[in-house]
């Protein structure tokens, strides 16, 4: 019986999905502590999961609203978690996926105070950081040492790139300009929450100020990554001394850090004049930049010394364009910056046009733009999948990190419901969140330390070398992925299922950045809006 292991709002739909179960007919709300049976209902009709051989029936509670905590009886099938409902449904999991940064922060140590059992030394100083050959000019010769210090590790691994802190901090910051008021009073207990500035910017500005040291102040060009030469071994962060090395400057990295400096360059004015300042004056510089480089893919096949980390290479520059002209615009007023308008679609981290829509409809009324959301947003509630979500609508929601589908389908519902008012984007929302957090072919919640059956093993080199039994809380595992390009020994039998909680399965269970980011948004935006 899959649920949404954190909870359901009193006031908004609350459906489960029993699975494989032809005989059974009715299913029953029973109190927690097993003494009351307060609402039961028929299961729905059996349908066909197009993603796997699972066959489903809804069961839909939607009236029955009392606050408290009950499971789900079907008999001859069994019981569902214990679930709460509440006005607060989705606050745990709202602060612990953006709470899931500050476990990810490079070069500063995690006090327990802050991180509970999961306190640990600093991670790479990276003080010291050499330029690669591939990165070498006049004015920094290869072997160059520049300081780099600070930002999130990207993933499991501990690396540091441009391209995937572009989506990720364009989400964040996305999530704080749409939900302003809900944020300035949301705490994540972490050591900049006494300050002036909401939780979510202290966050940002911890990697934003890392971003800023990837740019050369001699041309405006930005390198690609802040990496070892070959991904650690699990091991806890600092522990391997290798040497970091700081590669090849590129157009997507210039593009996506010129769109996240002038969008924050917006969003810091009224908390730091001096850092907003700072930020567009880089936003210009790399914009510039890319003006001489239009096209510069990274590329490091044939880099001396190898370097075989993450490549978030990318050949198609239209999007990128467009995002940091759109983010440019707004912030400057100057139609220079003013973007052609292109065709966009799921955002992801190579695919950012999306990021662009968003800002623009944001600020400006731009019917074409409000169309284009408005009608995908239509073509997600045309057509559920068998769990009663638009997420796996289609097969090729199944890709690597393919959860963060599930969460930016989400972020585009409650932009459509933005731009209309209608809330049945917001419930639409919701139902991808509840896929996430249990509703969905595999059963599992997929984020860490939330609901009763989650992600336990995640590739995650502090989770896994920690000695702590629990993995690093709010952290959203990839999700689903029948690439399996990990090769570990695990078996599945179609897209939706293709999820192995284990270690070794990089390709489904690895936790990133640019996943987390669009749950972050999505959880803190229903909680904002709080279906009462
Ligand atoms: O999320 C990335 C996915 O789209 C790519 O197909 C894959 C292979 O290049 O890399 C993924 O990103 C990884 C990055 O390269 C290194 N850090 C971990 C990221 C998540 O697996």
């Amino acid at each position: 019986i899959m649920l949404n292991q954190a909870g359901f709002y009193p006031h908004a739909p609350k459906v489960a999905v029993v699975t494989n179960c032809p005989a059974a007919s009715r299913f029953y709300v029973i109190t927690a502590d097993k003494k009351d049976t307060v609402f039961s209902a028929n299961l729905g009709e059996e349908k066909q999961s197009t993603n796997s051989d699972t066959k489903t029936r809804i069961a839909d509670f939607t009236q029955f609203s009392t606050k408290g905590s009950f499971f789900i009886h079907v008999p001859g099938v069994g019981n569902s978690s214990v679930f709460k409902i509440s006005d607060d449904a989705n606050r745990e999991v709202a602060i612990a996926t953006l709470k899931g940064y500050y476990y990810q922060r490079v070069s500063m140590p995690l006090e327990e105070k802050y991180a509970g059992k999961w306190h640990r030394p600093a991670g790479h100083p990276d003080t010291a950081a050499y330029i690669h050959p591939s990165a070498a000019d006049e004015h920094r010769p290869a072997g160059t040492i520049i300081s780099s210090p600070g930002g999130w590790y990207d993933a499991g691994d501990y690396n540091k790139y441009i391209v995937n802190s572009g989506i990720t901090m364009g989400t964040l910051l996305s999530a704080y300009e749409d939900f302003p008021a809900y944020f300035s009073k949301f705490h994540t207990n972490i050591p900049e929450s006494n300050d002036a500035i909401p939780d979510i910017l202290d966050e940002v500005i911890y990697n934003l100020r890392w971003m800023l040291s990837m740019q050369d102040p001699n041309d405006g060009g930005v390198y690609n990554k802040c990496t070892n030469a070959s991904f650690d071994g699990m091991v806890m962060p600092g522990v391997t001394k290798a040497p970091r090395y700081v590669v090849q400057k590129g157009t997507a990295a210039a593009l996506d850090f010129a769109a996240v400096t002038a969008q924050a360059s917006r969003v810091l004015k009224q908390y730091s004049k001096g850092l907003a300042d700072t930020c567009l004056k880089a936003a210009e510089k790399a914009w510039e930049w890319a003006k001489q480089h239009p096209a510069m893919e990274y590329n490091q096949k044939d880099f001396q010394p190898p370097i075989t980390t993450g490549p978030y290479g990318d050949k198609y520059f239209k999007d990128e364009w467009f995002w940091a002209g759109a983010e440019l615009y707004i912030t400057t007023k100057q139609e220079k910056y003013k973007p052609e308008i292109i065709e966009a679609g799921l955002p992801s981290w190579n695919n950012v046009g999306m990021l662009g829509y968003y800002t623009l409809l944001r600020f400006n009324k731009e019917p074409q733009l409000r169309e284009k959301v408005i009608s995908m947003a239509d073509r997600y509630a045309a057509n559920l999948s068998a769990f009663q979500t638009p997420m796996g609508q289609s097969v090729r929601d199944f890709n690597w990190g393919s959860n963060s589908n599930a969460a930016n389908q989400g972020i585009l519902l409650i932009n459509a419901y933005k731009l209309t008012g209608d809330k049945k984007y917001i419930d639409l929302a919701l139902s991808n969140l509840d896929y996430l957090l249990g509703r969905n072919a595999t059963g599992y919640c997929f984020v860490t330390g939330i609901g009763s059956k989650s992600t336990m093993h995640p590739h995650h080199r502090p989770s896994v070398a920690d000695g702590i039994k629990e993995p690093v809380p709010g952290l959203l595992a990839a999700g689903p992925n029948p690439g399996m390009q990990d090769k570990c020994k695990y078996e599945f039998t179609a897209p939706e299922l293709a999820y192995a909680d284990i270690e070794c399965s990089y390709a489904s269970n690895e936790i990133a950045i640019n996943w987390n980011a669009p749950i972050v948004y999505l959880a803190n935006a229903l909680e904002a809006l709080k279906r009462r």
